[in-house]
């Protein structure tokens, strides 16, 4: 009863690297300038993520763990199938691993995640862990290639973490629908929210004490300067965090400390920085319960149960298709 291992890739060679350019010559030659937040996830931004998740001002992780650990069963109830979406270093799927073996259903595990590297190594070490597992780890990107995820199985498909934020409503709704019309009858949806809370901890939550997030934040411009040639100078950036209540998001940017003129080799582009100019780098949204089953209904999912850690600072919601 050994575990299977297959790894599936959707993204082409040169994928990312056009994905990348594209982004940084649309959001660099914007008005106001803005970077989208899935760059800031290389090798060194992924470890200083992780980082953040034990800091003592961010709260999210946690949240979502202390529900994981209360629910798991509740959660996966009925699945054979776990595919999980932005699985990362699959951290918390243990829990609901262990929740479907438990209850004598579990087969497969689908993790589906752009960075490949991160992907089989976290496919590899749940393999290990539950024997006769089979782990289908599907590289892609979540926004792009739903469509192509396999539908073997009674499915949950997991999204956690809370970073269904990071798409704007506009994006979120696209989202929503076209992971709906992958799914079928029986198939499940359980989603990671923020929500709503205390303008102070928000804020605190993304601009911690220790700087963890400022480094997080300017890490991105390390990427581009790596990947195309750029000359940004990251310490010339200052780390800003604001909550917007008109949205209901938190937005991080990073605020030009003076004059520049950054170079990006790759793209032969040039773009200038006025002193105290800020570029937007993520969007973290935070729900309210009532907001997300609109969002959920209107995509055409139906809200099964609902699951909020004991502060009222996270939220677990379980769907069905
Ligand atoms: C991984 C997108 C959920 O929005 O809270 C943490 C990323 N940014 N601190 C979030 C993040 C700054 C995180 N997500």
């Amino acid at each position: 009863s050994h575990s299977t291992v297959h790894v599936i890739n959707h993204l082409h060679r040169d994928y990312l690297r056009q994905a990348l350019e594209e982004d940084v010559t649309n959001g660099l030659t914007a008005s106001p300038k803005w970077l989208p937040p899935k760059w800031f996830y290389d090798a060194t931004g992924s470890e200083l993520f992780s980082r953040i998740t034990r800091l003592p001002e961010y709260y999210p992780t946690r949240r979502e763990l202390a529900i994981l650990r209360a629910h798991a069963a509740d959660l996966v109830a009925g699945a054979d199938t776990l595919v999980e979406l932005g699985s990362g270093t699959s951290e918390k799927t243990g829990l609901l691993l262990e929740a479907m073996s438990a209850a004598g259903t579990l087969r497969g595990y689908t993790p589906v995640d752009v960075d490949a590297v991160t992907l089989e190594s976290a496919a590899r070490r749940l393999a290990g862990r539950f024997p006769g597992l089979a782990v289908r780890a599907v590289c892609a990107d979540f926004e792009r290639h739903l469509a192509l995820l396999p539908r073997g199985g009674r499915r949950v498909v997991a999204f956690l973490g809370g970073t269904i934020g990071n798409l704007e409503p506009v994006a979120r709704a696209v989202f929503l629908k076209e992971l709906r019309a992958t799914l079928r009858h029986g198939d499940t949806f359980l989603l990671g929210a923020d929500l709503v809370k205390d303008t102070g901890r928000l804020v605190a939550a993304y601009d911690d004490a220790a700087g963890v997030t400022a480094e997080f934040n300017r890490n991105v411009l390390r990427v581009i300067d790596r990947e195309l040639d750029a000359d940004f100078e990251p310490e010339a950036f200052e780390h800003v965090a604001l909550y917007d209540d008109r949205h209901d998001w938190i937005e991080m940017r990073l605020r030009a400390s003076r004059d520049m003129r950054v170079s990006v080799g790759a793209l032969g582009l040039t773009v200038e920085f006025a002193a105290g100019e800020e570029m937007r780098t993520e969007i973290s949204a935070k729900f309210r319960p009532e907001g997300l089953n609109q969002e959920l209904t209107a995509a055409g999912f139906r809200v099964r149960r609902r699951f909020t850690d004991p502060d009222g600072d996270f939220t677990l919601v379980l769907a069905e298709a």
